[in-house]
Formats: C-alpha cells, structure tokens, sequence
C-alpha cells in the first residue's frame, strides 16, 4: 500500500531517508571482491576476464568469441518487429537533434596587445558504454549513451554488455547499438567489463571515459578506476518525484508512479500534492493497477519501502521539499507549471503539464535519460555531448603584452620561490640578448 502522510514533522524524515536508500546495502565487502577483479583484469587480461564470465556470469567463452559478430548484429535485426525498428530510429533522430543543439562551441577572444584567449573542445579518443543486461537491460539506454558521444565526434566507441544467459544478449540492444553507429560489442559485464575498459586486455581496448548505469558491482567499479578513467556518474535506483495540484488525474499519476516503481524494488515514486481527495484517489488507483501487473513484485517492492504521498499546504512549499530532495525525474502536474517552475532549483529532468509523462523523456523526446540520482542534482547534470568532449585553454600573448605584466609575474613568482618562472618571462622582454649564448 502507498502511504498518504499529512503530518508535516514527519516529511522531511521520511524524504530523507528514500533519497538515503542505497547507502544501507552492505558495500563493504562487496568493494573488497571489486578491488580483486578489477586488480586480476589489470594484471592478466583477457585470461581474468574470460575467468569472471565463466564464474560470474556462467559462460564459458574463448577470447575470439568475446566480440559481437556482425552476422550476430544482422541476425538479430531478424528478432525484432518492424515497430519497435521504426520506434528505435524515431527515437534516435529526436536524440541527436536535441544533442546537436548542446554541442559547445570553441572559441577565441582577440584582445588588447595582440592578446589571443580561447577554449578549444576536443572529444575523447575511445569511449566505453556499459550497457547492464538481465532485467534493465535497455535499448533507450544504448542509444541514450551512444548519440552524445557520436555527435562529440568520439572516433572510435565501444559497447560492452553482459553475455546473458541462455538467450545471449538482447536483439533489441544489438540493433538499437548499430542504428547508433555503434558496431564494437563486446559480450562482458560486471566489475571485469569496467576493468577490462579502464585498463584494457589484449582483446578489449582501454578508453578514456566510461559511461552508463550497472548493478552496485559496475557502480562500485566505476568508483574505484576514475582517475584512471572518466566516468560519467554513479548512477543510482532511479526516482520520480511529482508535484501535483487538484487538476492532476489521478489514475495518470498512479501509472506515473508505477513507471518508476517497475524499474527496480528499489526505485522511489513520490508524490506531493495540495489536496487530500487526489491523495486519496491516487493510492486507490495504484492498488488497481499493480493487480496483475506483469512485474508486480519488485513494483510492490519499491512502493511499499520507497513510495510516498504527502499531502502538503502549498505548490511552494511542496517545491522547496522538492528542492530539498532533488530529484531525478520532476513532473509539475499542475494548472500552471511554468509559474511553478520559477520555484524549482533541482531537478534532473523537469516534465511539465498533464501531457507530459516521464515516459515521453524516457524514450524519445530529445533530453537524455541518464541524469544524477539520490540527491546528485544539487550538482550534477544530465549525461551528454560534455561528458564526452573536454577543453584545452588557448593562451598567446605578443611581445608588448608580455611586457606589460612581466613586473607582476616576477612579484608572484619571487613570493612563490619559483626564480625560473620569473626568469622564463624576464629573458624575452629583457633588452640585452641572452648572455649565456651570446659567450
Ligand atoms: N527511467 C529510467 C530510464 C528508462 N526508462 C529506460 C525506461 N527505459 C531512468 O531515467
Ligand atoms: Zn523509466
């Protein structure tokens, strides 16, 4: 059962503790087995790697056999209806046009002196999706990961998922990988994929960033190779937060819920709402549809540790608590959600009005649907074309230029101690030539 509170001292607890969730699971020891494969990957390759598929993931497999074929890719091409074809290209056009409007352009300052000042982007050599295989094993997430990184021009991506069993992987996710230029699949998954990508076996290249979501084992192992790669974040179980007035439906809001309870039994599905009535009808609505719901188990799961409606005096009280948690996933189910808007400071994605389910964001409207979970939007944004690009400053100065602030470099480095940096300014502006040539 979802529960309704209206006593106000007891909101901020209970918020807390939702957006606190993953930091209960018993980590530790599993940090220790993460360390162990991600040092035998670094150490022995593909030999560890092949080691864990067998262990972990029950596939015996030779290192040839590691790579995805591409008669796999077409076959699989074969498994999947003309629909859902239509609907993964629709899906990755409205992606890429949403990106390339995001794409930062370089730039150049010329200033007084001849001064040149600028930021040139440049992508990553290698990038490497993890793509999570069991029960999120998601073609939007292919394409999610894959498009910002082809439209930042990244030359070569790489896409690593688990083997699967039984079934092998998903066809939905080989093709969804190809109509997103992708065509390097490897079949690893686990703290051995992430390893085998920061450090790279004789099979599987090292990259420079890693991105993508993945059970606690692939978060873990994220955590422990940045720095000796980039990642895009530590994703965690994802989360909807919604703000609705009296003219919400409430059977639209259930479903809402449940889109994110369904994920996973730890998902959170929230809802604030100025009146009693929709509170109401919103929890008796969410008991009809989780009868006979396909996954109804984790989805009771997840509603029944980490659902919640509150019933709340006001809109803007109801945006600073969701300032407070900010969430992954906001709706403003309300009259007039731009004038709530104003009041919004955190959020990952923010969908508006009564026509704008999470789901719209989730597949194909354009944004992209990795964004910071458990709190992380306070600081952090969605993934896209900057998770795969970076900036080198550009620096020139003229004769006169340098001239002109040689004095002030010579002060700053003489308080440093650094005499060499002083001298390395004093000998170009200085008027007689280098003496230690000159002799
Ligand atoms: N809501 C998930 C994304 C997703 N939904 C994939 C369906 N498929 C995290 O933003
Ligand atoms: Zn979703």
């Amino acid at each position: 059962m979802l529960r309704i509170i209206t006593q106000q001292a007891d909101v901020r607890a209970e918020l807390q503790r939702i957006c606190d969730r993953t930091h209960s699971e018993q980590v530790v020891h599993k940090e220790a087995t993460v360390r162990e494969v991600l040092q035998a990957v670094q150490r022995q390759g593909d030999k560890a790697v092949l080691h864990y598929t067998a262990e972990f993931d029950n596939q015996v497999l030779k290192a040839p056999e590691l790579r995805v074929s591409a008669s796999e890719i077409d076959a699989a091409y074969e498994a999947v209806s003309k629909e859902l074809l239509e609907s993964i290209r629709l899906a990755c056009r409205q992606i890429e046009a949403f990106h390339r409007q995001r794409v930062p352009k370089s730039w150049v300052h010329f200033g007084d002196d001849d001064i040149v000042l600028g930021k040139r982007y440049t992508p990553v050599d290698r990038a490497g999706l993890y793509v999570p295989g069991g029960r999120a094993s998601y073609p939007s997430t292919v394409i999610m990961n894959a498009i910002p990184a082809k439209v930042a021009g990244v030359p070569r991506v790489v896409m690593v998922t688990p083997p699967g069993t039984g079934k092998g992987i998903s066809p939905a996710v080989l093709v969804a990988a190809r109509e997103a230029g992708i065509n390097e699949i490897y079949r690893i998954g686990g703290a051995q994929a992430i390893g085998a990508l920061a450090y790279g076996t004789e099979t599987i290249p090292k990259v420079d960033v890693i991105t993508g979501p993945g059970n606690i084992y692939v978060t873990l192992a994220k955590k422990l190779v940045y720095g000796t790669v980039g990642i895009d974040s530590l994703a965690g179980p994802s989360e909807v937060l919604i703000i609705a007035d009296e003219t919400a439906n409430p059977v639209h809001i259930a479903a809402d819920l449940l889109a994110q309870a369904e994920h996973d039994p730890m998902a959170a599905a929230i809802l604030l709402t100025t009146d009693a009535k929709l509170a109401k009808n919103v929890q008796v609505a969410v008991e009809r549809q989780l009868v006979d719901h396909p996954r109804q188990l984790d989805t009771e799961k997840s509603i029944a540790h980490y659902g919640l409606i509150v019933v709340v005096e006001s809109l803007s009280a109801a945006a600073e608590l969701s300032n407070e948690f900010a969430p992954e996933h906001l709706e403003l189910e309300v009259e007039d959600p731009w004038a709530l808007l104003t009041d919004i400071r955190h959020a990952g994605a923010i969908f508006l009005g009564h026509s704008t389910p999470e789901a719209v964001g989730d597949y194909l409207a354009g944004p992209n649907h990795t964004l910071p979970t458990s709190g992380a939007a306070r600081y952090a944004s969605a993934l896209g074309v900057e998770t795969f690009l970076k900036h080198s400053s550009i620096i020139q100065y003229s004769q006169i230029a340098l001239a002109k602030v040689a004095g002030a470099i010579d002060s700053l480095a003489t308080a440093e101690g650094l005499p060499s940096h002083a001298d390395s300014v004093r000998r170009r502006v200085q008027k007689e030539s280098d003496s230690e040539l000159d002799n």
